[in-house]
């Protein structure tokens, strides 16, 4: 029985890559780092995940390795601009997904954040739109360094289990990228994926359901799916779909298709 959703948050909930990339740049700019990412530069980059390891692995590339502590300056100076720039120019909501979290606790389903994002990135998203308390709405937020590996591994979806006390068949995550799907998948999870444009072209044959988004009010959703047809994808649709599909699924829904998962290291 489905009694949650966990959401990715960067490329998921909105398209905030492109302000972090700008947070980047202006972070090394303000440290005299002789590094820019260009676009193109910063898609192959976001196959590195985490901010600081990111920022290791183009430095490192350009120039003799930083001292880890000098890195983790320069990322504490983006996420301060990032929060700038996040709250002074504000990025919207893809479709359909704060309807699809209001919608969720309406019909008693609990909500989680699963994300590589650093902890401080979360409020100047979520704060403009759900409001100064939207943390009392997630029954559990597993950001950044809260886990010791970082998507595509699995941790921060089994923390988010853990914390809510659920087995991985009861949960539906909602990812971006390929990392993402890769991570869910391997926790076990059903994962519903809404490819975002900073990994457009991103293999997500792993999971269940892919859509272009889930739709909105005048947003019409993607027709793919005509079973589910409609003109947006909602809460009530995910229960009875997930109950179609996984009702009755061992502890490991993935003996269904262990061969597209890896399996959680
Ligand atoms: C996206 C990431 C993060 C962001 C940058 O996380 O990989 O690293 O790109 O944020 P997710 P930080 O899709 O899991 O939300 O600089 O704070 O890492
Ligand atoms: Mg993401």
């Amino acid at each position: 029985m489905l009694e949650a959703l966990i959401f990715d948050v960067d490329g998921t909930v909105a398209e905030t890559e492109g302000l972090h990339r700008r947070a980047f740049n202006l972070a090394f700019e303000r440290h005299g780092v002789a590094v820019r990412w260009s676009e193109k530069e910063y898609r192959r980059l976001l196959r590195v995940h985490g901010g600081k390891e990111r920022i290791a692995r183009s430095l490192g590339e350009h120039e003799e390795p930083r001292p880890m502590a000098e890195i983790a300056a320069i990322h504490a100076t983006k996420t301060r601009i990032y929060d700038e720039l996040l709250r002074s120019e504000g990025v919207p909501w893809r479709p359909g997904v704060q309807r699809l979290m209001s919608e969720a606790r309406r019909i008693g389903l609990r909500l989680a954040l699963a994300t590589t994002t650093s902890e401080a990135n979360l409020d100047p998203l979520f704060e403009p739109v759900l409001g100064p308390d939207w943390r009392a709405r997630f029954d559990a937020v597993v950001a950044g360094d809260a886990v010791a590996r970082k998507k595509p591994a699995p941790d921060a979806y089994l923390a988010a289990l853990e914390r809510l006390a659920l087995a991985p068949r009861e949960a539906l995550a909602f990812e971006d990228s390929r990392a993402g799907v890769e991570a869910a998948c391997a926790a076990g999870l059903p994962v519903v994926a809404a490819p975002s444009r900073w990994l457009a072209g991103d293999d997500l044959s792993m999971a269940d359901l892919v859509v272009e988004h889930f739709g909105d009010a005048g947003v019409l959703w993607d027709e793919r799916h005509p079973a589910l047809a409609r003109r947006w994808l909602s809460a009530r649709e995910l229960v009875a779909w997930h109950e179609r599909r996984f009702a009755g699924a061992s502890d490991h829904p993935r003996e269904s298709r262990r061969f597209r998962c890896p399996p959680a290291a």
